[in-house]
This record gives structure tokens, C-alpha cells and sequence, in this order.
């Protein structure tokens, strides 16, 4: 019997799951919980990797990325968007206000003004501070599990047994103007099918987006994998084509129907935020290389 309400989230966001959680249990929707757990990132300004407060492209700049999916398969995305705290949301318009799935760029925040959401500087003094540092030698070296990685995913299913997605972050650390990572892209940051269950990945975006990840965890599922052996795959996927896996991560998390989780990275050190049947857990994730 499936163990319901739930949802899970990357690494330990459990102020986000907590609030999530509260909308699940009071009898919401999954995609309510889904983005009041997700805004709950996006406002805290010492999550550097997720909307305020979150760390620069190598020009200075705080470009944001979010999608969310619901239960009937809409999506809705906003990539590179600046000056706006609460993409998570202005993706959910972007799904159930226009005839699109994904604005990019100026357009995104334009949309957003246009929806309410009030232009705000999202480049905080310490972030600031840390960019000036990086300049000093502009050396583009990811750090695992350190500065690139916090993005939250989130999986959860409501009372009613639907499932909803979201996902979002600022994206890598000092990254070229203009790039986007996997995090706001269907079927690689995010995929949700109600019917099977849901994948949300973190970490090295170019490697999740080359092996449109969460599409292919949730299709293993859909084949009678279950989330624990989908998410192994998954990263598998990536070891065995990219021999440069030692130098970055990969997270995964997928949930099924039933209320069922797994979790697989690269690197130890990945873990996965979970309420459920009013309990908060951590459950750290097992990975390829021990
Ligand atoms: C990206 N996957 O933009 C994101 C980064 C990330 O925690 O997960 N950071 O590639």
C-alpha cells in the first residue's frame, strides 16, 4: 500500500521539505507543495546556489533557472532569468498562463513583472565578495558537493496520489554567460509522469543534460525498475561514457507511485530530504565511487 503523502528533495533542505510537507499534509496538491517547498530556497540568501543570494556567472550576474511539471504532464520553465527571486513561480505561470513551456532571458523577467513579481538585486554582498575573489585567478573549477552543488529537486504526492515536480538553482558557479544547465530542462533536471513516478537530478548539468537523466530514470521505472535500481542506472549512464567522472557530480532522486524513493550519485556525500508519515528524514545516498 503506498505510503502517501510524500516528498523528497536533494540534499538537506529540510526548512523546503518541512514547508512542503505542511501544504501535504493540510490536505494540498502536490504542486502547491512543490513550489512553497522550492520557495523556501530560492528566499535563503545562504543558499548559494539557488535564486537570492545565489552565486554569479563569471560577469557578475545571477541567472536563474526553474521548472515545474505536474500531474497531467504541463511543464513549465524559466532559464537564465535575472532579477527575480522566485523562478520556481514564474515558472508555474509559465505553465498555466501562456501557451508556452520555456521563457528564457529577458523575456522570462518581463513575464514575470508583467505577473506581479517585483525586480530585485539578487547579488548579495558575500556572493559579491566571493566572485571578486574568483576573478582574482577566474579559474573554472567546479568543487563536489561544495560550491555547485545545492540545487533543490523536488518529488512529492499529495493525499490523492498525484505526483509534481519542480526544480531550481542558479545554476554552476561561475559559468559562461548565456549557459543553462539541466535543471529547467524536461526530461533532464526534472520528469514527472503520474502514471509511473518522478526523477529530479542535481549536480554537473551538462552530464544530466547529455543523458536526458530523469526521462530515462522515470522510463526504467515505467519498465519495472524500481527507484533505488532507475537512479543506479542512471549515473551508470554517465560513468561508463564520460571517463572524466571522478572530477564531477551527479545526484539523482526518484520517487514512485507508491510512495517509494531511491537515490544514487557519483561521489559520496549526496543525500536526500524526505518527510512522510509526519517524519522528517535524511537518508544519505549511496554512490559509484565509495
Ligand atoms: C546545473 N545542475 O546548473 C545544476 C547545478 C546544481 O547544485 O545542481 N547545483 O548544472
Amino acid at each position: 500500500k503506498a505510503v502517501l503523502p510524500v516528498v523528497v528533495a536533494t540534499w538537506r533542505f529540510h526548512n523546503a521539505t518541512k514547508a512542503a510537507w505542511e501544504v501535504l499534509k493540510n490536505g494540498g496538491t502536490a504542486i502547491d507543495a512543490i513550489e512553497q517547498g522550492c520557495r523556501v530556497e530560492e528566499a535563503d540568501v545562504n543558499n548559494t546556489t539557488v535564486g537570492n543570494g545565489g552565486t554569479p556567472d563569471r560577469d557578475g550576474h545571477v541567472t536563474l533557472d526553474a521548472c515545474i511539471m505536474n500531474k497531467e504532464g504541463n511543464y513549465g520553465a524559466v532559464v537564465c532569468m535575472e532579477n527575480i527571486a522566485h523562478p520556481i513561480s514564474v515558472a508555474r505561470k509559465v505553465m498555466e498562463d501562456t501557451p508556452h513551456v520555456l521563457l528564457a532571458g529577458k523575456g522570462a523577467e518581463e513575464f514575470a513583472v508583467s505577473k506581479g513579481f517585483v525586480r530585485e538585486n539578487l547579488l548579495t554582498a558575500s556572493r559579491k565578495k566571493a566572485w571578486e575573489k574568483w576573478k582574482e585567478k577566474s579559474e573554472y573549477k567546479p568543487i563536489i558537493n561544495i560550491e555547485n552543488h545545492d540545487t533543490i529537486g523536488m518529488l512529492a504526492i499529495d493525499k490523492n496520489g498525484d505526483i509534481s515536480g519542480g526544480c531550481t538553482t542558479s545554476g554552476l558557479a561561475y559559468k559562461m554567460a548565456g549557459r543553462v544547465g539541466d535543471s529547467a530542462v524536461i526530461g533532464s533536471g526534472l520528469f514527472i509522469d503520474n502514471a509511473i513516478g518522478g526523477a529530479t537530478a542535481t549536480g554537473m548539468g551538462e552530464e544530466v543534460l547529455k543523458t536526458v537523466g530523469s526521462f530515462l530514470i522515470v522510463e526504467l521505472m515505467r519498465q519495472g525498475r524500481t527507484p533505488q535500481e532507475a537512479c543506479e542506472e542512471g549515473v551508470k549512464r554517465i560513468v561508463s561514457s564520460n571517463l572524466n567522472y571522478k572530477n564531477f557530480q551527479v545526484g539523482y532522486v526518484a520517487l514512485n507511485k507508491k510512495g517509494e524513493f531511491g537515490s544514487y550519485c557519483i561521489h559520496p556525500g549526496f543525500g536526500v530530504s524526505k518527510y512522510q508519515e509526519d517524519k522528517q528524514t535524511y537518508i544519505a545516498s549511496g554512490s559509484y565511487i565509495q
